[in-house]
């Protein structure tokens, strides 16, 4: 893999001076991403990892798992559970916190814990950005487990963040020339704006891969929340579904609808992409 500049310089260290803040920063700015080497304790996190893989088996064999959402493509969603909680506070005694409100001073105080489940025989997702171009937020991802080429490392297409690309101009100026795979160790933690173009990859691994994705003041998050009247400063993110783990669809519904779309995907990815040109033709979602 070409080794970036990002991946090169990111510190090991905890980012306690103000002026290593602001080069982070200015790094981030311009590539959209940064990745930090041994943040999180991996034996916390191995522990955490294999809480996730037992619950996952025993939601698969007791029926307890939607179908499509995400399963038919390999790519699932879930909540981590309250023991996944000292992530965030590495995050924080690493200077991760910190150097995140330096990024998005004005992002609404809303955490969102999540963890994406690559499961084996994945395919490739489709290039994405998540949410809207318009309402970008950080995404911190937590490698779990040692995360490299046959287990689905992440794609991301770094410098993409910096322009709204509707979809047919993303496949007109073939941007997905920039790909950029990210292996990472166990506790390794990729930052990164949820407007940076990138994918998940194929996992030909025998195991599920998990990595968890911590997002900071997404504002469609932000609005459901005050829709539903829930007070923000008093929610506690980690004891969503009472701290307990759950399995959530990803991207495509587990409606009949939902699996159909999945199925078209994974069977002929281009008659997909050519649906979404035509979809960001007409739409203002750009994807
Ligand atoms: O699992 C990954 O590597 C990335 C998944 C992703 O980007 C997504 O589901 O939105
Ligand atoms: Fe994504």
């Amino acid at each position: 893999m070409e080794m970036t500049q990002a991946t090169r310089e990111a510190s090991r260290e905890p980012i306690a001076r103000s002026t290593d803040r602001e080069k982070l920063r200015q790094r981030f700015v311009e590539d959209g991403y940064l990745v930090f080497k041994n943040v999180v304790s991996p034996d916390k996190l191995s522990h955490l990892g294999a809480k996730l893989n037992d619950e996952f088996d025993r939601a698969k064999q007791a029926g307890a798992l939607f179908s499509g959402g995400g399963i038919i493509s390999g790519h699932l969603n879930s909540f981590p559970g309250e023991d996944s909680r000292f992530v965030y506070e590495a995050l924080r005694e690493h200077g991760i916190l910190d150097l995140i409100k330096a990024c998005f001073p004005n992002s609404p105080s809303v955490l969102d814990v999540r963890c994406n489940l690559n499961l084996p025989n994945s395919v490739a997702q489709h290039y994405h950005i998540d949410g809207r171009f318009s309402e970008s937020f950080m995404v911190a991802n937590v490698a779990v487990v040692d995360t490299d080429l046959v287990n689905g490392a992440i794609d991301i297409l770094p410098a993409t963040h910096k322009e709204f690309y509707p979809y047919w101009r993303f496949v007109t100026e073939r941007l997905h020339r920039l790909t950029t795979r990210i292996p990472m160790s166990r506790g390794d933690v990729l930052l990164r704006t949820s407007s940076l173009w990138h994918r998940g990859m194929p996992n030909r691994a025998p195991v599920p891969r998990p990595m968890l994705g911590l997002t900071f003041g997404d504002p469609a998050i932000a609005r459901s929340l005050a829709e539903g009247g829930v007070d923000i400063e008093a929610r506690d993110p980690f004891r969503v579904n009472d701290g307990k783990i759950a399995f959530y669809e990803n991207w495509y519904r587990s409606n009949w609808l939902g699996r159909l779309r999945e199925r078209t995907f994974v069977a002929a990815p281009v008659t997909y992409s050519a649906y979404r040109v035509v979809a960001s033709l007409f739409g203002n979602k750009g994807y």
